[in-house]
């Protein structure tokens, strides 16, 4: 009985294992990789996508300056969420990553923060519903310095 129990169990394991390495690959879908820099930019600030395509976004710090003073993410914000003002609230969350908690509804894709030489990612969907998304850098005095970009979904 135990070791039936047992053959049965290492046969569950396998099973399990295929299907968790056949799900990461579906689960990648389109990569959008995307660099950040010293002159707080993203170097790639519009994205095109379908309704509900999955995407991942590879983001990678690069520059000379120490992660604690220069770092970035990736914040995908709900359509009609003011930009600003959740930056301004996400400055002051640096346990959170500067992702404010009161306004975590908000936020429909985010990577954690990439330090030089760091590559953050995430895997969503992309909104079901046409329109244009934003996506900002939450780094204290990034967004103000331009670090922003568009997800247009049509
Ligand atoms: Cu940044």
């Amino acid at each position: 009985m135990a070791v039936r129990r047992s053959i049965i169990a290492g046969c569950a394991a396998v099973v399990l294992a295929l299907g968790a390495a056949a799900s990461v690959h579906a689960q990648a879908g389109r990569v959008v990789a995307i660099t950040g820099t010293d002159a707080m930019k993203y170097s790639v600030a519009t994205i095109d996508a379908k309704p509900g395509e999955k995407l991942t976004v590879k983001l990678t710090g690069q520059g000379a300056i120490p992660k604690v003073a220069m770092a970035h993410n990736f914040v995908l914000l709900a359509a009609k969420t003011d930009a600003n003002a959740f930056a301004q609230a996400g400055a002051m969350s640096r346990p959170t990553d500067f992702i404010p908690p009161a306004m975590k509804d908000k936020v429909l894709a985010a990577t954690k923060l990439a330090g030089n030489g760091e590559t953050v990612e995430v895997t969503f969907d992309a909104p079901k519903e046409p329109g244009v998304y934003t996506f900002i850098c939450t780094f204290p005095g990034h967004f103000a310095a331009g670090m922003k970009g568009t997800l247009t979904v049509k």
